[in-house]
């Protein structure tokens, strides 16, 4: 009898062990509606889900949908095999459905292409029921996913009427995932790819992580890093890369791969990789018939080329455009692209790093195949905290470029930093370029609507790990969010993309939303302020780029120090962009060009971007250089404090675990801000050589003590192979 007691209180803690919230689910919860009212509303309006068609993504709208609303209300939601009754759940095409067909919606569905949707609550052939219906079957998951979503975020269902299309044809993943595992600027543990057990097994996570990035319209996903290694290219590998992409199908996830530009040498033995070579370019028109025979849904590559030490085209004196096509022409066959990066930069530094990929690339403009997208950077130099817009945006009309973004916070506290992304890329795409006159954004320009291109797309550099919670950090699950909403519609505002993360990630309660949301909101800001205010930049610790190293100026290449961008010295601070410095602002349109090079109209959170100001001269608050600064970096530490606070004071509205995952990691986020302010403000301090002002707090140690710090053991450095 005691034994029998045993047996059952181990099993009920086992499964309270295996409930234990870890953050696994990311925002796919679907717990029970907890507002009664909402909860009737929809039970009175959900009875079951008929959804007709046999493809595997039929199979998996089914399932989705099944499970999510079955979780939410609380009671099982069967599916149906036909038509039954009101509050039945319709999704389909007119394909699939032939009561959706029986419907005429021909002209409503014709302009939301290939994976649109729309939504509609009402009467249908008398019967009140929900209408999901797409053109394709991959339309009508995503349309399941915003309902799921809809509800989830407590929408009221009376109000639903939705058409929605994707504003970017590509909208991807990046993974930096080496074949060993180990990940590039990865700080959630190893990579999610398990090569050495594929194709044989099968992780679950596979799966998860594709119906993830389907709830979010993401279409496509790199698997190895741009640092690229030709072995995946060989037909073992492929195989595996088969067998991913067997998994990822159902959810609309095409699979792209990094191509090595050497790989015909260092994989088919020969004795060049010359673009222009016949036996190269026939190497790799073989091997891109070879992968489509495994991958018929193949998506094609993406490159980094003479980048950082990565071969390419100029090793062979060819141009960016000529390695491109080399690829280009055999993947256009089969409706793959090629996107190729513009995150260049010469390895005898001849001008000014932030200048040298629109020296590259703007040349190059009508040169490329009409399946290449040039993929740019968000800012000029590397991922910033901030950085004004990249100028290859709009100045270079005859090519598609893609925005990349990167997810995962390499310098924007890495693994232990809340630091909400969707304000910093907000801020980008809404930027004026002035390519065209007024109001061309930075989002026309990659939407193709600025010059009617009919390629476009987005990446974005992936923070996902094998870590219990997929990305170290649980709001590094916001930012993947993020990336997915914007990149399905990058005019979507980041306060309400955070809002519906935030309802479905941990509550709906409107006043704990509002409290995560203003966290959320103010994180960049902060961030930008402990770290890098004012337009300062690169001013990371070397290699593994964890936390603050302003002092670094011994590296192999001056353009990897500190002080080749801060440019400190007695008389003040800053790079000097304007026509009298290295006038990188001359890459930009009128008005932008002047607005950056004058010292007046420059906005200030470009200042030292910009320009080399002087420790005494006046900002518009009426304070000095130096005192702003080190208001800026004040501020930047006391936000912390206060989102800490903020956090804390949600005690008992969200689960244990996750409140407490959150909470260390603030604890860490607190010191390490005041770690960046104090380190930052006594270095500079020893040019500017005042005082830092009264009321401040002073640095807890003399800066030999922040030099002395060292980390061997940083995680996301790039291995040495
Ligand atoms: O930001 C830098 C990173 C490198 C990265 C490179 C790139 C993949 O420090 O780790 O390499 O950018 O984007 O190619």
């Amino acid at each position: 009898m005691r034994k029998f007691a045993l047996l059952i209180l181990l099993q009920f803690s086992m499964a309270a062990f295996c409930l234990a919230e870890d953050g696994g689910r990311l925002w796919l919860r679907y717990d029970k509606i907890e507002d009664a009212q909402k909860l009737d509303q929809y039970r009175a309006a959900v009875k079951g889900v008929l959804v007709e068609g046999s493809s595997a993504t039929v199979a998996a709208i089914r399932e989705e949908l099944e499970m999510g609303l079955s979780g939410l209300l609380g009671e099982s939601i069967p599916g149906l095999t036909e038509m039954q009754q009101e509050g039945t759940i319709v999704a389909g095409t007119p394909t699939s459905s032939p009561f959706i067909a029986g419907l005429g919606l021909d002209k409503r569905l014709e302009p939301l292409g290939e994976e649109g949707f729309l939504i509609q609550t009402g009467k249908f052939g008398g019967k009140k029921i929900i209408l999901i219906a797409a053109n394709r079957d991959i339309g009508v998951l995503y349309g399941a996913f915003h309902l799921l979503r809809y509800l989830q975020t407590n929408g009221d269902l009376g109000k639903l009427a939705v058409e929605s299309a994707p504003k970017l044809k590509l909208r991807i993943l990046n993974h930096w995932d080496n074949l060993d595992r180990t990940v590039e600027r990865g700080y959630a543990g190893f990579s999610i790819w398990d090569w050495h057990r594929l194709p044989g097994y099968i992780d679950a996570r596979y799966k998860e992580y594709a119906r993830a990035n389907a709830s979010i319209g993401i279409n496509g996903a790199v698997v190895t890093n741009v640092n690229a290694n030709s072995l995946i290219l060989r037909p073992d590998y492929l195989d595996k890369v088969r067998a991913l992409a067997d998994v990822f199908r159902p959810y609309g996830i095409r699979i792209y791969l990094t191509a090595r530009f050497n790989a015909p040498m260092e994989l088919g033995k020969l004795k060049t990789a010359d673009p222009l070579d016949p036996e190269v370019r026939q190497w790799w028109k073989d091997k891109i018939d070879e992968i489509y025979t495994l991958v018929p849904d193949f998506g094609g590559f993406l490159v980094k080329a003479n980048s950082e030490g990565q071969p390419g085209p100029q090793n062979y004196n060819r141009t960016h455009a000529e390695g491109a096509d080399m690829l280009a022409q055999p993947l256009k066959a089969h409706n793959g692209v090629v996107m190729w990066r513009a995150f260049v930069y010469s390895g005898d530094v001849p001008v000014d790093r932030s200048k040298q990929a629109n020296n590259e690339f703007v040349p190059l403009d009508g040169q490329f195949a009409d399946n290449v997208l040039v993929q740019v950077k968000n800012g000029p130099i590397d991922f910033q905290p901030r950085e004004p817009f990249h100028p290859l945006f709009g100045a270079m009309p005859s090519t598609p470029l893609m925005m990349e973004f990167q997810v995962t916070q390499e310098y924007l506290g890495q693994g232990t930093h809340l630091v909400y992304l969707a304000p910093m890329w907000e801020e980008v795409l809404d930027a004026d370029t002035y390519a065209k006159g007024p109001g061309s954004t930075v989002a026309k320009v990659i939407d193709g609507s600025l010059e009617g291109h009919r390629l476009s797309g987005m990446a974005g550099v992936s923070n996902i790990g094998n870590d219990r919670n997929w990305t170290g950090h649980l709001f590094g699950q916001a930012n993947w969010y993020a990336y997915g909403r914007l990149a399905w519609n990058p005019g979507l505002g980041s306060a309400e993309i955070a809002e519906e993360w935030i309802r479905m990630t941990f509550l709906n309660d409107p006043g704990s939303v509002e409290k995560i949301k203003s966290v959320m909101m103010a994180s960049h800001e902060a961030c930008v302020d402990y770290m890098t205010p004012l337009g300062l930049h690169h001013i990371m610790g070397a290699g593994h780029h964890y936390g603050p190293g302003p002092w670094v100026s011994r590296m192999s290449r001056p353009d990897w120090t500190s002080v080749y961008y801060h440019k400190a010295d007695k008389e003040g601070l800053g790079f000097d962009r304007t026509p009298a410095g290295s006038n990188a602002v001359e890459q930009y349109f009128e008005p932008v060009r002047s607005r950056f090079a004058s010292r007046e109209s420059c906005p200030e959170k470009y200042l030292l971007w910009f320009h080399h100001v002087k420790w005494t001269d006046k900002l518009a608050s009426g304070k000095t250089l130096w005192e702003a600064l080190c208001l800026h970096y004040h501020h930047g530490a006391e936000a912390v404090n206060r989102m800490r606070t903020s956090w804390e004071s949600l005690k008992g509205k969200i689960d244990e675990e996750r409140f407490e995952q959150v909470d260390m990691l603030l604890g860490i986020q607190e010191k390490e801000a005041k770690w960046w302010r104090d380190a930052c403000l006594s270095y500079f301090q020893t040019f500017s050589g005042m005082d830092i002002p009264d009321g401040l707090e002073k640095p807890a140690h003399d800066l030999p003590y922040y030099e002395s710090l060292s980390f061997p053991y940083a995680p996301g450095i790039r291995p040495r192979w």
